[in-house]
């Protein structure tokens, strides 16, 4: 998979691709992460990529130029099953959305600022909006790298452990059972014995009736 994100601020993702799972998935070559400045492609002397919008208001606009010349460079060297904008009016992010994209080859993710981009650019090239939850960021930059980690951990060959992915928190509409790894007992705490039975059939019946009742405590509308 290859994700190509534009932004005026390419700094801020840096060390979230730079560490851990991410880095060893751009090492083994299964994800590539590409940067594109925008105000390399800015206008004039001062490479402008915002101006006021019009009909008045707060906030600037980010132009429709920049981010044209920079979205359509990358369409002429290769096909893109998705242009996606991070801007909170987008769907909000979840499981379903991370998996439908784990399967696509090419992305580019934009990241707005200020007030948001030209509504033309959304016309004109974005095919997916998309939020991750219900509050403001300064931009889209955090929101990338939101979207790219739940997307990039997907990939086969990423994880470990495969079959982990997909007991994921989520994958089933459920959360998670209670995880415990030693000592047997803590400061009077003590592991559920069935865990340690070793009867399997048993501990996945188990597993699956706290991850019901935790979904049912926590968060009864996955259930729904
Ligand atoms: Cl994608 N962008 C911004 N600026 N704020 C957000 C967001 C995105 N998702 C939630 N809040």
């Amino acid at each position: 998979m290859r994700i190509d994100i534009i932004s005026v601020l390419p700094e801020l993702m840096e060390s979230s691709f730079n560490a851990s799972i991410l880095k060893r998935a751009m090492d083994k070559g299964l994800a590539e992460v590409h940067f594109h400045q925008l105000r390399a492609y800015g206008l004039g002397k001062y490479r402008q990529i915002d101006d006021e919008p019009y009909g008045g208001g707060a906030g600037m606009v980010m132009m429709i130029e920049p981010l044209d010349h920079c979205i359509s460079e990358l369409k002429s060297q290769r096909n893109y099953d998705e242009i996606i904008y991070l801007t909170p009016d987008g769907e909000t992010l979840n499981q379903k959305i991370a998996n439908t994209l784990s399967i696509k080859d090419n992305l580019i993710f934009i990241c707005g600022h200020y007030k948001g981009i030209d509504q033309r650019v959304r016309d004109l090239h974005v095919t997916r909006e998309i939020s991750i939850g219900d509050y403001v960021l300064t931009g889209g930059e955090l929101a990338a790298c939101v979207l790219a980690d739940a997307v990039i951990r997907l990939l086969p060959g990423v994880l470990n452990d495969e079959q982990s992915a997909l007991t994921d928190s989520f994958q089933d509409d459920l959360l998670s059972p209670p995880i415990y790894t030693r000592p047997e007992e803590y400061k009077g705490l003590r592991v559920p014995s069935i865990l340690l039975s070793g009867h399997s059939a048993k501990i996945e019946d188990w597993r699956h009736e706290e991850a019901l009742r935790i979904t049912r405590e926590k968060r009864p509308d996955l259930l729904d």
